[in-house]
C-alpha cells in the first residue's frame, strides 16, 4: 500500500478524529455540540487522537465512544472518574478527558465526582447534564427540577434538587466552568482551558445540554435565552472563590456561562505523593517485565 505523507506536519485536523460509527443520538441532543466541541479543542491544542485518553461514563453521551478515533476507555456506570485518574497518575505526560452525565455522576458515581475535585486529580472532567437519565428513557436525575414531570415520576420527584454547583464550589474545586451545548465556539474555548488546567488539577466543566426527547423544561431555546458569557461580561475566574460560587448558583435570572473560577497555585494530587516528588519518569515507564516464576514457587 502506498501512503501519501505530507512534506510538513501542520498538526491534527478535524477529520483524523473522524469514526465510521453512525451517530445514534436524537436529532437535536445537545451531545452533538459537545463531540464537536470535543474535537476542534483537541485539534486546536494540537493534540493528535494518540496523544489522548478519552475515558467515557455509560449513557447516552457515553455512546460518544465509538463517534471519534482515539485512545478511548468506555468503563462502568458512574465510575468514570476513577479509571480517568488511574490512567493519568500512571502516565502524566497524557491528557486525560473524562466524560460524564448527570445521572452517573450526581447519583451512582456522587463519591468518585467528590474525592475526584476534593483530591484535585490532574484530569479534565466533562459534565453531560441533560438533566436526566437519558439511555434509560428519562427517568429523573438528582439535577432534575423537583416539579417536572419525568417518566418514572410523574407527580414531581419528591426529593429537592441538588445545587450541583453549590456542591463542587464546597469541595475546593481548582477549576470550575459551564457551557451551553448550542455555542460550540465558546464551549471549544471553555475545552481547551479545562485541558490546559490539568497541570493544575481538576477541571470541572458542567456543560447544560438539551434533551429533546426527555428534558422538556431547558429546552435548547429555554437555554439560548438564559445562558450568557460570563467573561464577556467581565467576570474574572481567578477571582475570590465566594464570588465565583456566587455567580454559579444564582440562576433564577440568567445563568452564567464561561470559566467561572480558576485557581493555579493550588498543588495537584501528584504533587502531593510524597515518593513520587523529584522523579522524571512515568509510572508506565517505569514498568518492567519481571519473571515471577520463583516468586510463585515460594507461595506454593
Ligand atoms: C451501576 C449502574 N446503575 C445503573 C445502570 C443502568 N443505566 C445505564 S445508562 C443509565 C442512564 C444514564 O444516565 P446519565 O448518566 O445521566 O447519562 P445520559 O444517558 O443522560 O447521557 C442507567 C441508569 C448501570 N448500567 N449501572
Amino acid at each position: 500500500m502506498i501512503m501519501l505523507i505530507p512534506l510538513e506536519y501542520n498538526g491534527p485536523k478535524m477529520q483524523d478524529y473522524r469514526c465510521s460509527a453512525q451517530c445514534t443520538w436524537c436529532d437535536g441532543c445537545g451531545d452533538y455540540g459537545i463531540w464537536t466541541a470535543v474535537k476542534r479543542a483537541l485539534v486546536e491544542l494540537r493534540i493528535a487522537p494518540n496523544q489522548v485518553c478519552l475515558c467515557f461514563d455509560v449513557g447516552c453521551h457515553g455512546n460518544g465512544s465509538d463517534k471519534l478515533t482515539g485512545y478511548r476507555f468506555h468503563g462502568l456506570h458512574g465510575r468514570v472518574i476513577p479509571f480517568a485518574a488511574g490512567a493519568k497518575l500512571g502516565n502524566m505526560k497524557l491528557p486525560v478527558i473524562a466524560f460524564g452525565g448527570d445521572g452517573a455522576s450526581f447519583s451512582e458515581g456522587i463519591g468518585h465526582l467528590v474525592h475526584g475535585i476534593r483530591s484535585n486529580y490532574p484530569i479534565t472532567f466533562i459534565l453531560h447534564n441533560n438533566a436526566n437519565y437519558g439511555l434509560t428513557l428519562g427517568q429523573a436525575s438528582a439535577l432534575t427540577r423537583q416539579e417536572q414531570k419525568m417518566n418514572s415520576s410523574p407527580n414531581g420527584i419528591p426529593e429537592h434538587t441538588l445545587n450541583s454547583m453549590d456542591m463542587v464550589f464546597a469541595l475546593e474545586p481548582t477549576f470550575v466552568a459551564r457551557g451551553f451545548s448550542g455555542d460550540i465556539p465558546q464551549l471549544t474555548k471553555i475545552f481547551k482551558a479545562a485541558i490546559e488546567h490539568q497541570k493544575h488539577g481538576f477541571a470541572f466543566v458542567d456543560v447544560l445540554q438539551a434533551c429533546p426527547t426527555y428534558n422538556f423544561f431547558a429546552t435548547h431555546e429555554y437555554l439560548l435565552g438564559k445562558c450568557y458569557d460570563a467573561n464577556a461580561d467581565g467576570h474574572n475566574p481567578r477571582c475570590e472563590p465566594s464570588k465565583a460560587r456566587a455567580l454559579a448558583i444564582n440562576t433564577s435570572e440568567k445563568i452564567a456561562t464561561g470559566i467561572l473560577y480558576q485557581c493555579e497555585d493550588a498543588p495537584n494530587f501528584y504533587e502531593r505523593l510524597k515518593p513520587r516528588n523529584g522523579k522524571k519518569t512515568t509510572l508506565v515507564e517505569e514498568v518492567k517485565e519481571c519473571d515471577v516464576e520463583e516468586f510463585m514457587k515460594k507461595l506454593v
